[in-house]
Parts: C-alpha cells; sequence; structure tokens
C-alpha cells in the first residue's frame, strides 16, 4: 500500500492510453474544474485508463470526482480512495477491467458502476462504508461477468452486487463481509458467494 507523499491537484483528467501510468503513490486531489465529489452526475474521472492499459500506486484524496472511467478494459493496481466521490471507478465501454489492491472508503452510493458488457476481476480489496459495492446500471440488460477474490467488504448500506439484467453473473470469493447488506439484489443469472 502506500503512505502518502505529495500532493498532485488535477484540473483536467490524467489519460492512461497504453502500457503503465505509476503515481508513485502521491495523492491526486481533484479540483473543481472535475467536480466536487458530491452525487452530481456531471463530474469529470481523476483518471481515464483505457485500450488495457495500467494504473497503479495511486491515492485520490478528499475529493475523487467521479475516480477513473475505464474505456476497452484495464488494470488498476494499488489504488486508494480516500474519499470515496460520486462513484469510485466506471466501466464506460466494453472490455475486461482488472482492479487489484484497492481500497475505498466514505462513498455516499456507488463503489463501482458498470455501464457496459464487460467482465471484471477485483482482487484484493478494502471497501467501506458506502451504499452498495457494484451496481450495473439501472435498466440494462447486456451481460456482465463480476468476479470478487479476496475482499473485505463492511457497512453497505444496501448491499453487494445489484443488477437487472438476467444475463450478467456475479461471484465473490474467500472474502470477509460484515454488515455488508445483501450479497444478491436483482435479477442476476448467478450470483454467489463462497469462502
Ligand atoms: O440515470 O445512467 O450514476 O454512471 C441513470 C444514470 C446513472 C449513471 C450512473 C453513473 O445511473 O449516470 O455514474
Ligand atoms: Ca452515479
Ligand atoms: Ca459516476
Ligand atoms: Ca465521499
Amino acid at each position: 500500500s502506500c503512505s502518502n507523499g505529495s500532493t498532485t491537484n488535477v484540473s483536467s483528467t490524467i489519460l492512461v492510453t497504453s502500457g503503465t501510468y505509476d503515481g508513485g503513490c502521491r495523492v491526486f486531489n481533484a479540483t473543481s474544474a472535475l467536480g466536487d465529489g458530491s452525487q452530481s452526475e456531471s463530474q469529470k474521472p481523476v483518471f481515464r485508463v483505457e485500450n488495457g492499459a495500467t494504473l497503479r500506486n495511486v491515492v485520490l484524496g478528499n475529493n475523487a470526482a467521479d475516480g477513473i472511467h475505464f474505456y476497452n478494459g484495464g488494470t488498476i493496481d494499488n489504488i486508494r480512495w480516500s474519499n470515496v466521490g460520486e462513484d469510485a471507478f466506471t466501466i464506460k465501454s466494453s472490455g475486461t477491467v482488472n482492479a487489484r489492491n484497492i481500497t475505498g472508503y466514505a462513498g455516499e452510493d456507488k463503489f463501482i458502476q458498470v455501464n457496459a458488457a464487460s467482465t471484471l476481476n477485483v482482487s484484493n480489496c478494502v471497501v467501506d462504508n458506502m451504499g452498495k459495492f457494484l451496481r450495473q446500471n439501472g435498466g440494462t440488460t447486456f451481460k456482465i461477468v463480476v468476479n470478487v477474490d479476496r475482499c473485505q467488504i463492511s457497512n453497505m448500506k444496501e448491499g453487494i452486487f445489484r443488477t437487472d439484467s438476467s444475463t450478467s453473473t456475479a461471484r465473490i470469493t474467500n472474502s470477509r463481509l460484515r454488515n455488508a447488506g445483501s450479497i444478491c439484489i436483482g435479477k442476476w443469472a448467478s450470483c454467489t458467494s463462497s469462502g
């Protein structure tokens, strides 16, 4: 994990379009140009990861605006949201997203938002104090495949996985859940918890 380095103020979204962007454990804090970290839907992300690129070693600071957006898949590794903003990360277009060694605190609503058919693999996460862990965009029926392994999830007001799609699947393995609400909410083709 990261111990705090210096702070970088972010006024326009940082694009990660190929290879690896290493944040060096700096704290990246959104300015009002990106949003205020509230539930406003008009905010911009702090990072945009595309086409299989990797973002690593980043702390999102007190203002995380709309977090991290993925287009066409990508990987995040060793990322901490000290104060989740509108949401922590969003899958905006299809692909495979890997999220490893991630920690998120203090979200008002969703941690992960999935807005496109995709596969999401989350491993080694700690997520505490928000509405829900993952939401497939309301009213959508495309298929998502979600695998969560070795996570600690606590204090979800609503629950862990929510979809309106009867083709989507979710599973959580080897994880610790405490006051995490309902594990499976909605129509999931399959939704399981084990270990
Ligand atoms: O009205 O699609 O909050 O992507 C519903 C919208 C909403 C999304 C979501 C997001 O669900 O904008 O952050
Ligand atoms: Ca939202
Ligand atoms: Ca959002
Ligand atoms: Ca927050």
